[in-house]
């Protein structure tokens, strides 16, 4: 199977991150973690973007904050998918992070989760990897029919909670 990358543009976003990182683990998906700045260490982001399908990932997910460039500068060196994770900062609450992320220039798509999605990005790559992957893609389907139960079961309680009122 592929690899996922697991970008973050500082170890101050790895709290976000670990969930990332769990449920890639969760589903066996091998992936690597990296610390690696779009402005602290970009030409470390080019080297990376431009290796990463060489060294066998098949999905970066980038995960910034701030004026959170990360994942632009690395689609714009790699043809393989890009996934944005705009990380919640402390002075704009993340929206800063978000339009830094989504609003890029046509020519240059960076799938984007939601502020703190650091679940869905896992979630979104292993999607992606599944489209080659009979054994992953019957393991989200399965993921998929946990939830549902899950959902269904607390519809249950709150008619019960309903019928109390
Ligand atoms: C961004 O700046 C990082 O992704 C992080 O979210 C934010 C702050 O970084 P630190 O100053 O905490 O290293 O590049």
């Amino acid at each position: 199977m592929k690899k996922v990358a697991v970008l973050m543009g500082s170890d101050s976003d790895f709290e976000t991150v670990a969930e990332t990182i769990t449920q890639l683990k969760a589903f066996g998906i091998p992936f690597e973690a990296r610390v690696i700045s779009a402005h602290r260490t970009p030409y470390d982001a080019e080297r990376f973007a431009k290796n990463a399908r060489g060294d066998g990932f098949g999905v970066i997910i980038a995960a910034a904050g701030k004026a959170a460039h990360l994942a632009g500068i690395i689609a714009a060196y790699t043809a393989l998918p890009v996934i944005g994770l705009p990380i919640k900062s402390s002075t704009l609450d993340g929206l800063d992070s978000l339009l830094s992320i989504v609003q890029m220039p046509a020519g240059i798509p960076v799938a984007t989760v939601a502020i703190g999605g650091a679940q869905n990005a896992a979630l979104l790559a292993a999607q992606i990897l599944a489209v080659s992957d009979e054994a992953l893609a019957e393991k989200l389907g399965i993921f998929k029919s946990e939830m549902a139960e899950s959902i269904r079961a607390r519809d249950i309680k709150l008619q019960a909670r309903i019928r109390e009122l």
